[in-house]
């Protein structure tokens, strides 16, 4: 497979300005015409030939102008079409047949349980028609789908529904006109027997747009948060961004085999069923919370992506970095601001930094790529939208908005580059960003050095940064980048920020310092008290940073730090000095002690009042087996493990009492609703709960029965359920865990929480378990959910018994992944990743680790897998 770069960006040779497109569905043999209306691109030649995209297409007919070509005047290559010569301007009819039936990697048109429906991002259409399949051409579309009017009454597409009648043959067809010129990537087709709810929206300048969720009929009672979200979202960009809805008609449609969380195509949002469905009996509140922020991050790209989109696949950060800052900032607004940050954050420093660490780490801005489907990452998203935070927090809130304004305004209807972004972000705000761009081209994760010194006689606080960032693949050398660094410095006294001077300058007590060399010196004058230093406030950078806290600072920042973010921070970071200690005795089989200033510190938090119960729950948790793995030089899997359970049965069996009351001070008696305040006791009763499971308290375990058989609401039954399950006691999950599959059967969603809930399981006869449930008749290989629920969660989630000693986990992986990549490259890529982060365990993994690659390697495979393995292999 050949690598695509950055560098060798040309305009198309010619752009189409209206495309007219005909659907006759038919699940082994749908007929698309294709009428193209083309030109050549001003900046390109006259002369060229007209080389389109199209993959598995069979040609049916192709006529220029209305004549039908001659055999030697085109030529039709594995994923192209090529025609010798055209005029300057031209229309250009096509005529394929495709069979989304045998379509098993859902990509281009497919049936998903009988209905039809598309993915095209990033290079889906060419599978669908010959096209000019990149996102720098734009073009309005009119869409007539025929289908049957029994099998799919209901036919869709993106825009307006402009006509619709009856065809001979029990045939019928809708047409669609989307008058809003837009990419390939963003054609959407829906078609089946589907039910709809309907709601409406008044924009803020009084136009009404009808909401519809489209969803399988036993689907409708799930609808009702998503339809609230997308109201929300509606309401917030107008009030956040001054962007308002652009079409009279708005649709999400819910698919259950989707390879994505959802997709942004315009007018017509295509989900997976897992990201838009939710009902109390059937649903976390983690995946209310995740149905929220999934409805408003596809409907916020309708301008950020869709209205203003991206040049080329190397722009995908623009849209998708832009579009997670900004659900993560209405999330935020609609929830507890501190939670959604911890959260984001612990998530962000576990699983983007392992991508850094890795070997397909890559810039925010890749410069090459050999598939384009590798690049949906955690980088591009995550790591993008702390970049835009940056420069977010950089310009200030009001440059923010000028520099979004004049983006939107600027390039309405372009596709257009990183540097145009940022450009605007400059121009608002006056700020050299020129050094700031080296956040889009360097890869790997910056670490930062702190040293800090107060100087009594001269009331003085010395802050010393040092910034380096380690090599990546293909990038030996770094330079230093520019890091905005948010600070305060505590006093200890008074427990209370300090103000702070910098070279005569008042900045509050709360600043930004922007960190550009490799090393800077900062003297703080008129520091009345010896401070503790707050860095990184509300991780105002994705960086590692350093500072030598004893565990006395840490524990006086746990309790005094005026910032949220960093009181939860102060608690991690004493947590993993102590985890540091208990994983140095594993390792040398001495015996384990609990650092009592752990539990004095939890004992704080737990008898304290507590002002915020959704900070709190998190505060109360330990940080997870993988971000400790994050920080270690070497993984130890199983003293990492060992530390972590022996600290958490530590803490329950000092503070058992406390953790009792917390969960009996939390039970809740009104109806479910996913709002802040019933989340954040739920959070926090159900952390008390795992404490009293860890050490198999027998009252513990009794209410985990109650909480269980009471039904409440799905964020308990899974709780209670899942810590059954990981316990010891079989005789109290198996019959548990039984009545739930079957109660379920019927629920793919459920289903997947059932596959997750076991496959978490910490004994070691899980991995005969996982073999077992893939035999399950709830479980398909075909359904990217049913994997990610099942395979990914073993993988990603238990990791002693994937990392075990025999590489059984690591054989079941690769077994997995061999068959998968027949079927469905794009997962089979993504499943492969924690195979690729060998190098960061012991020598004996390593080659079991490498062993399977190379036992993938020898395979024919796509080249998704293909590129994965060669990296990791290279
Ligand atoms: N569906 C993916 C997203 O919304 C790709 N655009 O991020
Ligand atoms: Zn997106």
């Amino acid at each position: 497979p050949q690598a695509t770069y950055l560098s060798d960006y040309r305009p198309p040779a010619y752009r189409v300005t209206h495309t007219d497109l005909t659907f006759d569905l038919d699940p082994g043999a749908t007929r698309v015409k294709a009428r193209l209306h083309l030109e050549r691109h001003p900046e390109r030649e006259a002369g060229e030939p007209l080389v389109l995209d199209g993959e598995g297409l069979v040609l049916k007919a192709i006529a220029v102008d209305g004549e039908p070509l001659e055999a030697d005047e085109y030529a039709v290559g594995d994923s192209s079409l090529t025609v010798h010569r055209v005029p300057e301007a031209f229309l250009l009819d096509t005529e394929v047949e495709i069979a989304p039936e045998a379509n098993t990697a859902l990509e281009g048109l497919y049936l998903s349980n009988g209905m039809y429906c598309t993915q095209c991002e990033a290079e889906g259409f060419r599978r669908i028609t010959y096209y000019p399949d990149r996102p720098d051409v734009m073009a309005t579309f009119s869409t007539t789908v025929i289908g049957d009017d029994e099998r799919e009454p209901v036919l869709l597409s993106n825009g307006n529904a402009a006509e619709r009648g009856s065809l001979p043959g029990g045939r019928h067809f809708v047409t669609w006109q989307d008058p809003h010129p837009k990419p390939s990537y963003l054609f959407a087709l829906v078609a089946g027997d589907l039910k709809k709810v309907e709601d409406d929206f008044t924009t803020m300048s009084g136009r009404e747009v009808a909401l519809q969720i489209w969803v399988e009929e036993e689907n409708l009672d799930k609808t009702d948060h998503a339809m609230a979200s997308l109201k929300r979202a509606m309401r917030w960009d107008e009030q956040a961004y001054g962007r308002e809805y652009d079409l009279d008609l708005f649709m999400i449609v819910a698919v259950n085999d989707f390879n994505m969380g959802a997709m942004e195509n315009k007018g017509l949002n295509i989900f997976n069923s897992a990201a838009v469905l939710t009902h109390s009996q059937t649903a976390t509140d983690t995946a209310f919370q995740r149905v929220e922020s999934i409805v408003a991050h596809e409907y916020f790209h309708n301008w950020s992506g869709n209205r203003v989109t991206c040049r080329d696949w190397f722009q995908l950060s623009l849209k998708e970095g832009f579009t997670v800052f900004r659900d993560q900032c209405f999330s935020a607004d609609t929830n507890s601001p501190a939670v959604k940050r911890i959260e984001d954050v612990a998530f962000f420093r576990t699983a983007q930094f392992a991508e850094d660490a890795g070997p397909t780490a890559h810039p925010v801005r890749p410069d090459h790529y050999i598939e384009i489907g590798n690049f949906y990452t955690l980088t591009i998203y995550e790591k993008g939208a702390e970049v835009v935070r940056m420069l977010a927090n950089l310009v200030g809130e009001e440059a923010f908005r000028r520099g979004s304004d004049r983006y939107f305004e600027r390039f309405d209807g372009q596709a257009v580059t990183i540097e145009d972004f940022v450009e605007c972000m400059a121009e608002a705000s006056g700020l050299d960003l020129s050094q700031f761009m080296r956040w889009y081209s360097q890869a790997g994760t910056p670490e930062i050095d702190a040293f800090g010194e107060y100087d009594y006689a001269k009331c003085e606080y010395r802050l010393i940064l040092r910034q380096r960032t380690p090599a990546t693949p293909g990038q030996p050398h770094k330079l230093p980048l520019h890091i905005p660094i948010r600070l305060g410095l505590v006093g200890t006294k008074s427990g209370r920020d300090l103000p702070l001077t910098l070279d005569g300058e008042a900045l509050g007590s709360d600043a930004v310092i922007h960190l550009c060399e490799a090393e800077q010196e900062l003297v703080f004058t008129d520091v009345s008290e010896a401070p503790v230093p707050s860095l990184l406030r509300g991780f105002s950078a994705p960086v590692k940073l350093r500072f030598p806290y004893g565990r006395e600072d840490l524990a006086f920042l746990l309790a005094n730090d005026s910032d949220g973010f960093n009181r939860w921070e102060a608690g991690q970071r004493l947590a993993m000095l102590a985890l540091d200690d208990l994983i140095a005795a594993h390792r040398n089989g001495v015996e384990k002690v609990m650092d009592s200033r752990v539990v004095e510190a939890f004992r704080g938090l737990l008898e304290g009042e507590p002002e915020d119960r959704a900070v709190l729950a998190e505060m109360l948790v330990l940080p997870s087996e993988a971000y400790i793995a994050e920080q270690q030089p070497l993984v130890d899997v199983d003293a990492i493990h060992a530390a972590r359970e022996f600290m958490r049965q530590g803490l329950a069996a000092s503070l058992r009492d406390d953790f009792l009351r917390v969960y009996r001070e939390n039970q809740l008696d009104e109806p479910y609703a996913p709002t802040p305040e019933q989340i954040a006791r739920r959070s926090l009763k159900n952390v008390a709960l795992a404490y009293l499971m860890a050490i198999e308290d027998e009252e513990g375990m009794v209410l985990a029965r109650e909480q269980f058989e009471a039904d409440h609401n799905m964020t308990d039954v899974r709780h209670a359920l899942t810590l059954l399950t990981h316990s010891s006691r079989d005789e109290l999950s198996e019959p548990a865990l039984k009545a739930f599959g079957e109660r379920w059967a019927h629920d793919p969603l459920v289903m997947d929480q059932w596959f997750a809930i076991q496959v978490g399981r910490p004994q070691p006869d899980v991995l005969e378990r996982v073999r077992f449930l893939m035999e399950h008749p709830a479980f398909s290989l075909k359904n990217p959910n049913k994997v990610r629920a099942l395979i990914g969660t073993f993988v990603g989630q238990n990791r002693i018994n994937f990392h075990r000693l025999d590489g059984e986990g690591y054989r079941l992986l690769t077994d997995t992944v061999i068959e998968l990549d027949r079927l469905n490259p794009e997962i089979a890529a993504r499943l492969i990743i924690p195979l690729t982060r060998w190098a960061r365990f012991d020598e004996q993994r390593q080659a079991l680790m490498k062993g399977e690659l190379e036992r993938i390697r020898a395979e024919k495979l796509s080249p998704n897998v293909y590129e994965v393995v060669e990296k990791a292999l290279a």
